[in-house]
Order: C-alpha cells, then sequence, then structure tokens
C-alpha cells in the first residue's frame, strides 16, 4: 500500500493500530497533560501574567483623573502635537489614555519605585506593548485596568499600540521617561 497503490481495504481506521504510532500519541497526549498544567504552574512560580486590576470606568470619569494628574505633576511639553509630560510623585496613581490615535499625556517614572498604573480606552480597543520590555494589555473603553509597576531601569521606553484600531494606528506611539531618583 502506497500512495500509488491505494489500500485494498478502505476501513483503515478498523485495523489495529501500529505499535510506533500507538507510542506517539500517548506521547503526544502525555506532553499535552504537561503543558496544560504547565500553565497555572507559570502564573503561580513564573510569574509570568500580570497580575492587574480592572474596574468600571467611562470616558468622561477616567478623562477628569488624568486631566487632574496633568494640572498638578505636568513639567513640561513634548512633540508638536504638545503632549504634556508628567512626574508624577513616587507611590501614586499614574493615569494613561489611549484613544485615537494618540496616547496622554507621556509619564515621567523615578527608578525603583511602585506606581499605580491606570489604563483605559476613550474610543475602542487599543492595545498597550512596551518595547522594549515584553508587556502587552489589551486597553478597552469603559474599563479601567490598573497594575502595579516598579520601573527597575532608568531610560526612554516607547510605547506602541499593538491593536489595530483604525487608519493611523501606526501613529499611536509615546514615550514612557524612566529617570534615576532626585
Ligand atoms: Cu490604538
Amino acid at each position: 500500500m502506497s500512495a500509488i497503490t491505494p489500500p485494498t481495504t478502505r476501513l483503515w481506521w478498523k485495523q489495529p493500530i501500529d505499535r510506533v504510532e500507538g507510542t506517539w500519541i500517548a506521547i503526544a497526549f502525555v506532553w499535552c497533560l504537561v503543558m496544560f498544567f504547565m500553565m497555572p504552574y507559570w502564573h503561580i512560580v513564573g510569574k509570568q501574567n500580570l497580575a492587574n486590576e480592572a474596574y468600571r470606568t467611562t470616558p468622561e470619569r477616567f478623562t477628569q483623573k488624568t486631566q487632574e494628574m496633568v494640572d498638578k505633576y505636568k513639567v513640561r511639553e513634548e512633540t508638536e502635537q504638545k503632549i504634556p509630560v508628567v512626574a508624577p510623585p513616587a507611590g501614586s496613581d499614574v493615569y494613561l489614555i489611549a484613544r485615537l490615535w494618540q496616547w496622554w499625556p507621556m509619564l515621567e517614572l523615578e527608578e525603583g519605585k511602585t506606581y499605580r498604573l491606570h489604563l483605559a480606552s476613550m474610543d475602542w480597543l487599543h492595545g498597550f506593548s512596551l518595547q522594549p520590555e515584553n508587556i502587552n494589555i489589551q486597553v478597552h473603553p469603559n474599563y479601567e485596568h490598573i497594575l502595579t509597576v516598579t520601573p527597575t531601569r532608568a531610560g526612554t521606553y516607547s510605547i506602541i499600540c499593538n491593536e489595530y484600531c483604525g487608519i493611523n494606528h501606526h501613529t499611536m506611539v509615546t514615550r514612557l521617561y524612566v529617570v534615576k531618583p532626585k
């Protein structure tokens, strides 16, 4: 029997399984189980997944909180669009708005300090992707995602939108500054 000479009996599934094939099926099945249980294992032991919180909000409420932070802690403006750069105090709540097609405002955080980063979208789905770190979070409208973050290395990071959100999706980029504590 081969591809050129088809099996004489078409009921191939009624034939006994070959030992080698059976062994491979058993190995594959055991491996599936290993990988299945690795998911909860890495969640707990490997700290692979972000432990984030999510609450309902509205664009108006979230904008108000973000605006309050900007009014208090703005240090300068950057880019042609005059995006405010805010340096909120260590340990505080920091807000970042995702909207078509912009992240607002720019954040300047201190190295080694912990912040609660709030993310929300003003319109539809965006994706928060921090480069070159490998952090990805979906940013939904009407939900406020909160992550506790402690930047460990000073530098200039990029935030890009990684959920296709329309014609100017590729321009939805900003910076995140991490500075040495003053
Ligand atoms: Cu986007």
